[in-house]
């Protein structure tokens, strides 16, 4: 397996868990990031909480710097920012920058790929973190899948020092359509009720937690990928482990714009296609955009 290391990581769209996963990077990155949270960085460090305590000095900057020979730029946005980040980086990326992605949704390294002209490397993240204020982040671990691949080897390398189990998986189609179940699951109701994953995880929500589940499986099967049976289940133990405020209740909580449209929304749309009917991602999802003020 290729170990070598990057000479350079750069995270784009350094939030809670850009920030996070840059500061912990092997070398660490220069964190790409605005407003409070870059100022506060830039003054007192990163208060990192959760999987460890501790203040981390980071370099922060307000734009993609330049890139060195032989760097990894990755990219830690919301779905819905995949295009523009695309534009603001496009021309710092080498021939040899190894572009990678962490972000929801069922194919963001195919979208930014395609805008890109290049291949990107797609960590399936079953983790996540919180901003809890202004350069303050929590995180408590979990998995990250890559697949088999010199790039991969080489993210993943970059990604041990985090303390993420990075594991290696041959079917990233499998693998981003459980992640997607677990985003339409745990995110639509933390937006709604503002709760951490592990409370997500109650047992009175169970019967609705799984019936979300089976509808993003029957249209993944539409899709020509088979899901395993034991999937809900598994949802199940990663909420009731985790201890975050996933991304939905942290962009509702700042009334920002959510990525409900890449989750329970595609998943409503995609069954519509297919001829059926997913009634509770569509129902999530409407009531999502009220929460967000949006009625369309
Ligand atoms: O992807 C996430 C998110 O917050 O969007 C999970 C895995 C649910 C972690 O919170």
């Amino acid at each position: 397996m290729e170990t070598r290391l990057f000479r350079q990581n750069v995270v784009f769209g350094a939030g809670a868990l850009g920030s996070w996963l840059g500061a912990r990077l092997a070398p660490p990155a220069v964190l790409v990031a605005r407003g409070e949270h870059a100022q506060a960085m830039r003054a007192s460090g990163l208060r990192l909480a959760g999987i460890e305590n501790a203040v981390v000095p980071v370099d922060v900057a307000d734009a993609c710097p330049p890139l060195e020979a032989d760097a990894l730029l990755l990219l830690t946005v919301k779905a819905t920012d995949l295009a523009a980040a695309a534009r603001a980086v496009r021309e710092r990326l080498r021939e040899d920058t190894v572009v990678a992605v962490v972000a929801n949704g069922l194919a963001p390294q195919e979208i930014l790929g395609e805008a890109l002209g290049r291949p990107v490397v797609r960590v399936v993240a079953e983790f996540g973190a919180t901003l809890d204020g202004p350069g303050r982040v929590s995180a408590w671990g979990g998995r990250a899948l890559l697949l088999h691949g010199v790039r991969e080897d080489r993210v993943a390398a970059a990604l041990a020092p985090t303390g993420l189990r990075v594991e290696r998986i041959d079917d990233l189609a499998r693998h981003s359509w459980e992640k997607l179940a677990l985003n339409c699951v745990a995110n639509p109701l933390a937006g709604l009720t503002g709760r951490r994953n592990g409370d997500l995880a109650d047992d009175d929500l169970a019967d609705l937690r799984l019936a979300v589940a089976r509808e993003v499986m029957a249209v993944a099967a539409l899709d020509g990928v088979d899901l395993p049976d034991e999937l809900p289940e598994r949802i199940d133990l990663v909420l009731a482990r985790s201890r975050n405020l996933n991304s939905m209740a942290q962009d509702l909580a700042r009334g920002r714009p959510t990525e409900i449209e890449h989750l329970n929304g595609f998943v409503a749309r995609q069954a519509e296609a297919f001829g059926i009917d997913a009634p509770l991602n569509r129902w999530l999802a409407a009531l999502i955009r009220l929460r967000e003020g949006k009625t369309d």
